[in-house]
């Protein structure tokens, strides 16, 4: 990232997590109960999620970088507290233990579960306790990235892009999309898996409460979608400019997400290049696009690397989460002895909340790619160069301001 850091910290049951962005201009109406709050409530729904979420009810406490409601291009830190920490205060204790303590209450794990972090950790980081790996390595950590997207979220709509998200399919069942709704999250939102087929998401319901019973968990597909992005944002010129490749690198970073897609993705390889690429045609009222449009949007909104001012699309493909309560074969640590890789509570499917995941890290690189393009210090010097652009394109292309 070029004009945003962010950073997060923070283990799974330990106090707290927190969540750092900087590089937000100064001047950005931002509140934590009407921009951050409901984004992670929306992150922690989902058919499929464990008990640990009746327990958590995730808040965002502001610490620094807003005055009076407003930005002020300084750093902007929130802190997310884990209720959960009143169970765990001796097994995530920071002081070493007391001498002579039952070492149960630390609650350790010897036995690592196949496609965890856990055994990969526990070699890289000479830790002998998987808890040491697997309480970072948890998913949990998606709360603060979403605390950081939502402001990247607020400053991106100021300037009408809005990023959504929706599941396309959970386990062996795929949803039917012909068209997005124009306001695919209030959409995707009215059911529980975040489906917009009704009759697919009823069927994903079921197959969840199947694995769960036979112990098993479920993967799926999510897509990302971002409107109201103009012409011309990321570059062709080097290979780390190419906003594809940054997205694709942001989503995948998510936990258990194992491939990436930018519009027909895979599929586009398979087809002959008059079914792939998308049409010119001319489109008055795309003025962001230069008065230019597309027959359709195979490309994901991306060519080049660069947006085309079509939707941009991005898939995420997750597998199933790796905590199984029927365990997979594996070894302990101490001894070498074989048994059952460690169970604990976990979810069964978190496919939903990962859509929520891939909205968030989706916001952060086009946040990024806006300010690399239209940046400046005060949200009034952004609108001013993106006011500038819009005025350009106008003049020089085919649409209508
Ligand atoms: C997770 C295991 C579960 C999930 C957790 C991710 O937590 P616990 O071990 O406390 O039951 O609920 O997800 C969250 C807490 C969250 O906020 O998303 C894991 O091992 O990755």
């Amino acid at each position: 990232m070029r004009r945003i850091a962010f950073h997060t910290a923070g283990e799974s049951h330990g106090r707290a997590l927190t969540a750092l962005i900087e590089g937000i201009p100064a001047g950005l109406s931002l509140e934590m109960e009407r921009d951050v709050d409901p984004e992670l409530k929306r992150r922690q729904g989902g058919y499929g999620r464990g008990r640990r979420m009746q327990i958590e009810s995730d808040r965002a406490e502001l610490l620094s970088g807003v005055r009076l409601g407003e930005t002020l291009g300084s750093p902007i830190s929130m802190v997310v507290w884990n209720r959960d920490w009143d169970n765990w205060t001796v097994a995530m204790a920071h002081e070493p233990p007391e001498p002579g303590g039952n070492p149960k209450a630390l609650r350790p794990h010897y036995l690592p579960r196949p496609g965890h972090a856990d055994l990969v950790g526990a070699f890289k980081y000479d830790r002998r306790d998987v808890r040491d790996i697997l309480e970072r390595a948890s998913a949990r950590e998606t709360a603060a990235r979403v605390a950081c997207a939502a402001v990247a979220k607020r400053l991106l709509a100021e300037f009408g892009v809005r990023i959504g998200s929706h599941i396309v399919s959970i386990g062996s069942v795929e949803a039917e999309v012909d068209e997005l709704p124009e306001d695919v999250n209030s959409e995707a939102d009215k059911n529980a898996v975040r489906c917009l087929d009704d009759d697919a998401a009823t069927r994903m319901m079921v197959e969840i409460d199947e694995a769960k019973e036979r112990g098993d968990t479920l993967g799926g597909i999510f897509e990302v979608v971002a409107t109201g992005l103009p012409v011309g944002l990321g570059s062709y010129v080097s290979w780390d400019t190419k906003l594809d490749g940054r997205l694709a690198g942001a989503v995948m970073s998510i936990q258990a997400v194992k491939g990436v897609e930018v519009g027909l993705g895979f599929t586009g390889a398979r087809r002959p290049g008059s079914n792939v690429h998308d049409p010119i045609v001319r489109a008055e009222e795309k003025f962001r696009a230069g008065g230019m449009g597309r027959a359709s949007n195979r490309a994901g909104g991306l060519e080049g690397g660069v947006t085309t001012g079509e939707p941009v699309a991005v898939r995420g493909a997750m597998k199933p989460i790796s905590t199984l309560m029927k365990p997979l074969p594996s070894v302990d640590l101490r001894d070498g002895s074989v048994g059952d890789a460690a169970t604990e509570r976990s979810d069964v499917c978190a496919v939903p909340a990962a859509g929520v995941v891939g909205e968030a890290m989706v916001a952060l690189v086009l946040a990024d790619a806006f300010l690399e393009k239209f940046g400046g210090d005060s949200i009034g010097e952004v609108r001013r160069n993106f006011d500038g652009y819009l005025n350009y394109l106008a003049e020089r292309g085919f649409g209508e301001r």
